[in-house]
C-alpha cells in the first residue's frame, strides 16, 4: 500500500538535466548515485556560464559596474541560501568549499578555541569521515575524548543512553541522515538534549538539506554543514551555517584577503561576518550556481522533493524485495518515512565492485565502496556495499532498470 502520493514527475524533470539524456555503453544513462553528487539542471549551468560570459570580475573589490554586478549576484545567492534554511541573517551563511571544509572549520576554529584536554565530543557510529577525522585530529592535538552514540538493529541511532553520553560533553556532532543507511535522525531531540547538557550541536546536513525542507530554527542546531554539489549546485561550494553569537566569538579559520578589516605590521583585525570566514577570492561562479540551484529547488518545492523520495523509496524497497527476496539485503530502516532515498545493499554474496561494474555495462550508475564511513562498515561487519541513491529527477523506470540490471548481474556471475 502506498504511503504517499508522488507530486513529482521525475521523467519530466529529467529533461532539464542535460547529462541525463546521454548514453553510456549504447544505452541511456540511469543515474543512481546522487548521494555522491547530484546532476545539475540547465538553469544552474546557464547561471554559471552567464557569470563568466557577462560579469566575470572579482567581488567585494572593484567599484566598476560588472564587479558590482558580480558582488550583487553573489550576495543575492547568500540571501537565497539564508531563506532556504531559515537562518536569521546572511551573516550566518559562510560559503566554504564543501561540507568537509565546513565541518573542519568548526572543529579547527571553534574547537581549538573552546576545547581542552579531556573535553568530550559526542559523535555517532554512522558518521561520514568528514565528521570523524577533524575530531580525531583534535584528539591528537589537544587530547579531547570521543564518545559514540550506538545504533540499533535497523540502523537507527540508539538514544537509550543519550543523556549519559552527553553528560559533561562540550559538543554533539551528528549527521541528519546517513549516507549509507539512509536513516533520518531525530535532529531536534538531539539538539535539545545537547543544549540541556550544555553542549553545542553540529549537524551534518550533507544528505538531508538537498532532500527535505530545512529550517535551522526548528532544528535547534548551532552549526549546520552541507555541500552544494549534492543539491543540484556545482562542486567546489558548500555552506557552514552558524549561530551568529558563536561565529562572532570564533577566531578566523584561514587568513588572507577578504577576511580582514585592517592589516598592520604588528597584526590584523577581522572583517565582519560572514566574510571573516571567507579568506581569499571566493568561488564566485559556484556561489552564483548554488543560488540558481536553490531557486530551482524552490520552484519544485522541498516538500514535494521529500514526498517524491518517500514514494520512490517505497517503490525501490518493495521492487527489490519482490524481485530478489533473500538474495538482497538492503541496509537501514525499512519504513520509507524513517529514511531517505539511499539504498546500500548486499546482493547474492557478490563483491560490491563487481556488482557496480556489471551494472555499469547496463548504463546503471551506482556507487560501491565504504562510502567514507569505515567505522560504520566495521560495525556492520562488511568492507563495502553497493549503493543506489535517488533524487528528484529519478523515476520508477530507473528502479526497474536497476532491478533488471541486477538480475543480469546475478545471471552473469552464476554462469
Ligand atoms: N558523501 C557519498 O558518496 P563533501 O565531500 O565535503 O561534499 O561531503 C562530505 C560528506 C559529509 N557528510 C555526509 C553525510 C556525506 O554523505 C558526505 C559526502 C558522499 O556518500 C561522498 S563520500
Amino acid at each position: 500500500m502506498a504511503v504517499s502520493t508522488d507530486p513529482i514527475d521525475g521523467t519530466r524533470l529529467k529533461e532539464q538535466f542535460p547529462l541525463l539524456s546521454r548514453d553510456v555503453h549504447g544505452k541511456q544513462i540511469v543515474y543512481l548515485d546522487s548521494a555522491a553528487t547530484s546532476q545539475k539542471p540547465l538553469s544552474v549551468l546557464n547561471a554559471m556560464d552567464d557569470y563568466y560570459r557577462t560579469i566575470n570580475s572579482n567581488v567585494h573589490r572593484g567599484v566598476y559596474m560588472i564587479a558590482e554586478e558580480a558582488t550583487n549576484r553573489m550576495e543575492i545567492a547568500r540571501s537565497l541560501m539564508r531563506d532556504f534554511i531559515g537562518a536569521r541573517s546572511s551573516s550566518e551563511i559562510i560559503f566554504t568549499k564543501n561540507a568537509t571544509e565546513a565541518l573542519n572549520m568548526v572543529a579547527q576554529s571553534w574547537g581549538r578555541a573552546n576545547l581542552s584536554a579531556g573535553d568530550v565530543v559526542v559523535l555517532s557510529h554512522m558518521e561520514h569521515h568528514a565528521n570523524i577525522v577533524p575530531w580525531h585530529m583534535l584528539v591528537a592535538e589537544i587530547g579531547i575524548q570521543l564518545r559514540w552514540i550506538p545504533l540499533d538493529a535497523e540502523g537507527r541511532l540508539d538514544l537509550t543512553d543519550l543523556d549519559t553520553l552527553l553528560d559533561g560533553a562540550k559538543v554533539l556532532s551528528v549527521t541528519a541522515m546517513s549516507n549509507v543507511l539512509g536513516t533520518m535522525n531525530p535532529v531536534r531531540t538531539l539538539t535539545d538534549a545537547a543544549r540541556k547538557a550544555g553542549a553545542i550541536s553540529i549537524i551534518d546536513g550533507c544528505q538531508s538539506v538537498p532532500h527535505s525542507a530545512t529550517n535551522v530554527q526548528d532544528l535547534g542546531a548551532d552549526f549546520l554543514a552541507f555541500s552544494g554539489h549534492k543539491m543540484c549546485g556545482p562542486t567546489g561550494i558548500g555552506v557552514l551555517y552558524g549561530r551568529e553569537e558563536l561565529l562572532e566569538a570564533m577566531p578566523p579559520f584561514l587568513g588572507g584577503g577578504e577576511m580582514i578589516r585592517d592589516v598592520r605590521l604588528d597584526g590584523f583585525t577581522t572583517n565582519d561576518l560572514p566574510w571573516k570566514f571567507e579568506a581569499g577570492t571566493p568561488p564566485i561562479a559556484e556561489v552564483i550556481g548554488l543560488g540558481a540551484a536553490v531557486e530551482w529547488l524552490n520552484g519544485v518545492g522541498m516538500d514535494n522533493v521529500r514526498a517524491h523520495e518517500i514514494a520512490l523509496t517505497e517503490y525501490t524497497i518493495s521492487t527489490l524485495h519482490e524481485r530478489f527476496g533473500d538474495r538482497i539485503n538492503i541496509h537501514g530502516p525499512t519504513s520509507p518515512l524513517e529514511r531517505g532515498g539511499v539504498f546500500s545493499f548486499d546482493f547474492d554474496g557478490l563483491h560490491p565492485h563487481d556488482i557496480s561494474q556489471v551494472l555499469d555495462q547496463h548504463a546503471v550508475c551506482v556507487r560501491a565502496g565504504h562510502h567514507c564511513a569505515k567505522p560504520l562498515m566495521k560495525l556492520l561487519g562488511i568492507g563495502a556495499t553497493a549503493r543506489a541513491s535517488v533524487y528528484v529527477y529519478n523515476d520508477t523506470a530507473d528502479i526497474d532498470a536497476l532491478a533488471d540490471a541486477l538480475d543480469a548481474t546475478g545471471a552473469f556471475f552464476t554462469l
